[in-house]
């Protein structure tokens, strides 16, 4: 006797390799994120392919042989670890007489089971109607087992028999309110300025120990799961460094390798926090054999939203997996960047991201030298303005040689404002 609940969907994978080299680590992500939106897998096809077909994005031969399996172990819902056009989705259902669900809408049905806050409801709603719009003209009229579940769920579910033009009027309104969300946003985030408390966004790929590290590092106890997109609304603490001074931490929604555009588009708000931050932790599974490649796709995110210009901690995390690694610390090649490894489950290894932390942010008083075009006249008043200036001289080219003395990312952030390269601007100390 099964004794799964009833509402649990039985689902069959289909895994269209178009790319050998990185095969199993994809694969293995995929059974994941399909584990992590809460059906149970019953079998897996992988279909080894040169480009995709047109009409049914596996060949003819193929589809026939996952309709086979279909029925053999009566699975509820096929999905695809790709996107599929509308097109392709209404095919293959018809060919199968089952559900069709490709990469996207996987993703987007586990952000529906996990957003919580109104705005993460919101920005769910907004992608899954994006999403749903080009689908919608095809009906389910042609599915005879259809049981609602994964794809029909979640805020976005009673938009689906309504006609386009009522969904472009509800993707308005979501837009208007996430507006409002926004400038609330903006706002606290004025204030925050204003109390000179600075702000660190945790980001990574996602199950990379974010959360973890948020509890570790705040005292809170925010969910960490093995689980994929374990975390979706984003979660504001207050933490007092060991100099007194308090930062503000934020724990916010992972990434994953191919984020659907119209989806990172939805999800602005959020990633406005990640922008406007003063310093990124960026978090690593050090155990993780495609390591590289994820990192590589969560900066590709952050240039994306345009925040690659804040500085970033890179923590390896997870080092207690291996007996023989120690805790320690590395300036990365673009500096102010650092590398530190450590766990957040053990605790190894925390105090030197703390202390990291306070150097980057809170009292970095090492003087720092620079050489001022004279475009720069205004970056210059406001670094007298700041009481920031111990050293100022013209120089020959009718700019200035400064010393001046401030947090690096304060520098960071104004240059960044009169839209200046601070790497271009640094010298060595001036002879004087
Ligand atoms: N061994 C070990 N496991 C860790 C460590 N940090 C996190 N984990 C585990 O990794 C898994 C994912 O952790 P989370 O903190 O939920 O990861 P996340 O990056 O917040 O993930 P999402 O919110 O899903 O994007 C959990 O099972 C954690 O227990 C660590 O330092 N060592
Ligand atoms: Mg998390």
């Amino acid at each position: 006797m099964e004794s799964k609940s009833a509402d649990i969907q039985r689902a069959l994978i289909v895994y269209v390799d178009f790319n050998k080299s990185t095969a199993d680590d994809a694969f293995n992500e995929f059974v994941q994120l399909v584990d992590s939106s809460g059906l149970d897998v019953i079998g897996s096809i992988i279909a080894p392919r040169q480009r995709p077909d047109a009409q049914l994005f596996v060949g003819k031969g193929k589809a026939d042989e996952i309709t086979a399996q279909v029925e053999q172990l009566n699975a509820d819902v096929v999905i695809f670890n790709h996107p599929l056009t509308p097109a392709q989705e209404r095919n293959l259902e018809k060919h199968m007489n089952v559900r069709v669900i490709d990469r996207i809408g996987l993703i987007l049905d586990i952000f529906a089971q996990r957003a919580r806050s109104y705005e993460g409801k919101l920005q769910v709603e907004l992608a899954q109607l994006q999403h749903l719009s080009t689908r919608l003209i095809r009906g389910w009229t042609h599915l005879e087992r259809q049981k609602g579940g994964i794809g029909l769920r979640g805020p976005g579910e009673t938009q689906l028999e309504t006609d386009r033009r009522l969904v472009g009027f509800r993707i308005k309104l979501i837009h208007q309110r996430l507006e409002k969300v926004r400038k609330q946003r903006f706002l606290s985030r004025q204030q925050r300025k204003k109390n000179d408390v600075p702000v660190i966004s945790l980001v990574g790929y996602t199950n990379a120990g974010k959360s973890t590290l948020f509890n570790r590092l705040t005292g809170a106890d925010v969910r960490a799961a093995n689980q994929l997109f374990a975390t979706l609304d984003p979660t504001l603490r207050r933490v007092e460094m060991d100099s007194g001074r308090n930062v503000i931490l934020t724990d916010t929604v992972g990434f994953i390798r191919d984020l659907p555009h119209d989806l990172v588009e939805s999800f602005q708000a959020t990633l406005e926090e990640v922008r406007e931050a003063d310093l990124l932790i960026h978090v690593i599974d050090v155990d993780h054999e495609q390591r590289q490649q994820r990192i590589d796709e969560v900066n590709k995110v952050i240039e994306m939203i345009d925040a690659s210009n804040v500085p970033q901690i890179e923590v390896y995390n997870k080092i207690d997996k291996y007996a023989e690694q120690t805790a320690h610390i590395e300036h990365a090649d673009n500096y102010p960047n650092t590398r530190i490894w450590l766990s957040s489950h053990t605790g190894k290894g925390i105090e030197l991201l703390r202390e990291n932390i306070e150097q980057q942010l809170c009292h970095n008083t090492k003087p720092l030298y620079l050489n001022l075009p004279v475009t720069a006249g205004q970056l210059r008043a406001k670094l007298f303005d700041l009481g920031a200036v111990r050293y100022d001289d013209a120089n020959e080219k009718g700019g200035w040689t400064m010393e001046v003395e401030l947090e690096e990312f304060r520098l960071h952030k104004l240059c960044e404002e009169a839209s200046l390269d601070l790497s271009q601007l640094q010298s060595l100390p001036a002879r004087y």
